[in-house]
């Protein structure tokens, strides 16, 4: 490569080309787009440290030192489900044990006990039950709002979007309307699981499809409204199914841009059907962190969702390419039905220790993204939000 290089760099890139991964390497200096062959590099390369530190020359890049959190709260609705997701522990049936529905005025009722918590979102995402009607999502969206008229309610994923247009039998563009005139302000990034034809006939089935996730997220960012992207690794999908996934990810974004932050989700496998198989190796989530950074050159954030690494893994993750840990949470379900061993909330206290435990600079940040409070002067708080189709 003929372009000079700080110091620092070409000494990672002469490991970098002792290691087999000079071009991509040579790439990633460049700021050109890696391929999907690449990628199958990246997920095969014995040498994490040098991955690592691949992906951390872009995050820094793009975030210098700055680590993102939010206030947040968690709401899973209900855990009616008809989709036998075979990785999932949450879903019940109506009338079995621990199932459970909750009413918008209950919902409300969590979100009053936390008035006195300086919460800037509430991420509510929960299991699919046909039977539970159209107004329910939309007084459900009014009873937090009325609640707590300035929180960020992040909302439904495309799954729960699907089965939302179902139930009201309209167009989705009304649909979206409708959620957007009750109080919705953007939507989470789970259910996309792995988008691979044959896992989702093995896992998932019952499920929309990848190419229709990817089509409603489309419809959605077209609508004006962010959302995020997931994968979930560390069952059955292949190196590349997953490097798949990630492209696919990646040419959604080019044509609609919507795509805030990417965070891949560590299968748990406990009470479920899946739970003979052993779930991804702490190493293997700090590659997936790393590998989503450099793939995904479009997405601006790649969260290390601390509650599913546990708190050391998503430490290391912010110099694995992650730029952002997730937030306070209160009261994750999901992740605990299936052995999670982590707390179910903390204190913003907390968040900030262990970001600048990791040698991080934190900053507290609303869904958008928008600076709420930073511990670096320079960062000035309340930006515009990142624009949509940039
Ligand atoms: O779609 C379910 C996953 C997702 C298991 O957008 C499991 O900021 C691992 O959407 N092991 C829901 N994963 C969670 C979600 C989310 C989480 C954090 C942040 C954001 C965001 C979104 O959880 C599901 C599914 O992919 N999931 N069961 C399990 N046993």
């Amino acid at each position: 490569m003929s372009v000079h290089l700080p110091e620092q760099d070409e000494e990672l890139l002469a490991q970098a080309r002792a290691c087999d991964l000079g071009p991509i390497a040579e790439k990633v200096f460049a700021g050109k787009r890696l391929s999907t062959d690449d990628g199958v590099s990246l997920y095969r390369t014995p040498a994490l440290n040098v991955l690592g530190q691949l992906a951390n020359h872009v995050r820094e890049k793009i975030h210098g030192d700055l680590a993102y959190f939010n206030v947040n709260q968690h709401i899973n609705y209900t855990n009616y489900c008809n989709k036998f997701c075979r990785f999932c522990s949450f879903d019940r049936l109506p009338g079995q044990e621990g199932a459970y529905l909750l009413t918008p005025e209950e919902a409300a009722r969590k979100i009053r006990d936390q008035l006195d918590e300086p919460v800037t979102e509430v991420h509510m995402v929960a299991g699919v039950w046909p039977k539970i009607p159209y107004e329910y999502y939309l007084d459900l969206l009014r009873a937090v709002r009325e609640a707590r008229p300035e929180i960020h309610i992040k909302a439904f994923t495309m799954v729960e979007i699907d089965q939302i247009r179902k139930v009201a039998k309209k167009n989705l563009a009304e649909v979206l309307e409708d959620l957007k005139e009750a109080g919705l302000g953007s939507c989470p990034g789970g259910g996309a699981e792995i988008f691979s034809e044959r896992v989702h006939r093995e896992g998932y089935r019952m499920k929309i499809s990848g190419d229709e996730w990817l089509a409603l997220a489309g419809d959605v960012h077209r609508a004006g409204l962010h959302t995020n992207c997931t994968m979930l690794h560390g069952h059955i999908e292949t190196i590349e199914e997953r490097v798949d996934h990630l492209d696919r990810l990646r040419r959604q974004q080019d044509e609609t841009g919507g795509f805030q932050s990417y965070i891949p989700l560590s299968f748990h496998p406990e009470n479920n059907e899946w739970s003979h198989l052993p779930g991804p190796s702490a190493l293997d989530e700090l590659r997936e962190l790393a590998v989503g950074r450099l793939m995904l050159d479009n997405i601006p954030h790649i969260k290390g969702y601390w509650i599913m690494l546990g708190i050391p893994i998503a430490q290391l993750g912010l110099s694995f390419g992650a730029d952002d840990v997730d937030g306070t949470v209160v009261e994750e379900k999901i992740y605990h039905d299936a052995g999670a061993h982590t707390p179910q909330r903390v204190q913003r206290e907390d968040l900030l220790g262990w970001i600048r435990d990791a040698g991080r600079v934190p900053v507290e940040r609303d869904t958008l993204y928008r600076v709420v409070w930073s511990a670096d002067e320079q960062v000035a708080p309340v930006g515009s939000p990142a624009p949509l189709f940039s």
